[in-house]
């Protein structure tokens, strides 16, 4: 893999949040989802990603999958190929084939996990490999499946603990260059990162730790100024991206693209 593969793009996939979004499913409801507004915050996500240099891909809105706007779950795109997942929870399984053909026309390779249960939110791509979050979605079996892809791939893959009560590896922890990971409390001390410089985020600002580097710039969710400031201090470009909906929906930043480097 070529050097700072694991955080700059070239383009990115995106799908727009369809009506059926207020049906999403949530592990706390902490409000009723506002379809329109969700569609201007997703818009003003992907300008953030434009602005960071991607070329992005809209998909249509799938109205018979509420989650499926977070199509970074179904999915996990390398520069050498993609590899389809299999979500954990039923309501998101059928979403795969519903990625398949865009994934086809961009990557030569593609392959699939096709035992137990693999979220993209558990997978943490860096430079030296990825560390793949067991949980309430992503199970033994499935990182077993994924590991022998990503070898194929060059890829190395650790697995590793997600806390209890997170959703997705990746709802605590976000890389920010090939040596430094952003992560909560709770979760930086973890010894997976034990070859990383970890930032930890400040306390009150948990959900500020789903962030995303795409190329020159670090994107988090707005409302984290102590996030956003220890960022600026570590010598990181911020851009502060609305994501109040998706958040309502237990989603955060990384979810809602699938980013790759374009070879070809
Ligand atoms: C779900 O529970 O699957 C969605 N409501 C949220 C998925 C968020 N995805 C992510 O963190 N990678």
């Amino acid at each position: 893999m070529s050097e700072g593969f694991s955080y700059r793009f070239t383009h990115a996939i995106v799908r727009t949040p369809g009506a059926s979004a207020v049906d999403g499913l949530r592990a706390t409801d902490r409000g009723a989802i506002d379809v329109p507004a969700f569609r201007r915050e997703h818009a003003g996500y992907v300008a953030s990603l434009e602005r960071a240099g991607l070329a992005v891909t809209f998909l249509p809105p799938l109205e018979a999958y509420p989650d499926s706007v977070f199509v970074e779950d179904v999915a996990l795109c390398l520069p050498e190929g993609a590899i389809l997942l299999r979500p954990g929870t039923a309501t998101r399984a059928g979403e795969v084939g519903e990625i398949r053909s865009a994934l086809a026309e961009r990557f030569s390779r593609l392959a699939a996990v096709d035992e137990g249960s693999v979220d993209g939110g558990d997978i943490l791509l860096t430079d030296a490999g990825a560390l793949v979050g067991l949980s309430g979605r992503t199970n033994r079996t499935g990182f077993d499946a994924l590991e022998k892809l990503l070898r194929d791939f060059g890829c190395q893959a650790k697995a590793v603990e997600t806390p209890d009560d997170v959703l997705h590896f990746k709802t605590d922890c976000a890389l920010l260059d090939a040596e430094t990971i952003l992560a909560t409390h709770r979760l930086c001390d973890a010894k997976c990162f034990r070859d990383f410089r970890v930032l930890e985020v400040p306390q009150g600002e948990d959900a500020a730790a789903n962030a995303i580097r795409v190329n020159d710039w670090v994107l988090i969710a707005d409302g984290f100024p102590r996030t956003a400031e220890l960022l600026d201090r570590s010598g990181y470009t911020v851009q502060q991206v609305p994501v109040s909906q998706a958040s309502l929906l237990d989603g955060g930043l990384s979810c809602m693209s699938l980013r790759y480097q374009a070879i070809r």
